[in-house]
């Protein structure tokens, strides 16, 4: 019977590792209503009126503003499940994700 030899690992990775984390970007837009983009906020990401109202009011005057981060499933499922509200209501609302560094 031939002998079965196992050749160690080099490099061991640490078992736990942190999880990378993803910003939720708000876009800022011409046609949705402010109103409506903090109710989005509000609802989706469980920002209070006035959280939300900032975070509008910073991508309505510089373009983008990071709305939280979370782990990469949860950033997506959230992003396009706000896009989508404000594409069942005929707005161009978007939200997008990216990794943080
Ligand atoms: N700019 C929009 C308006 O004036 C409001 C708005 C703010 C839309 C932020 C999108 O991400 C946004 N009605």
């Amino acid at each position: 019977m031939p002998e079965i030899t196992t050749k160690p690992r080099t490099q061991v990775k640490p078992q736990v590792e942190r999880p990378k984390l993803y910003k939720v970007i708000l876009i800022n837009d011409d046609f949705t209503p402010r109103e409506f983009v903090v109710t989005v906020l509000k609802g989706e990401f469980k920002l209070s009126e006035d959280q939300a109202h900032r975070v509008m009011i910073t991508a309505h005057r510089r373009g983008v503003c990071v709305v939280a981060v979370f782990t990469r499933d949860v950033a997506e499922t959230k992003a396009t499940r706000a896009t989508d509200a404000g594409k069942a209501k005929g707005y161009p609302l978007m939200f997008t994700t990216e990794p943080e560094e």
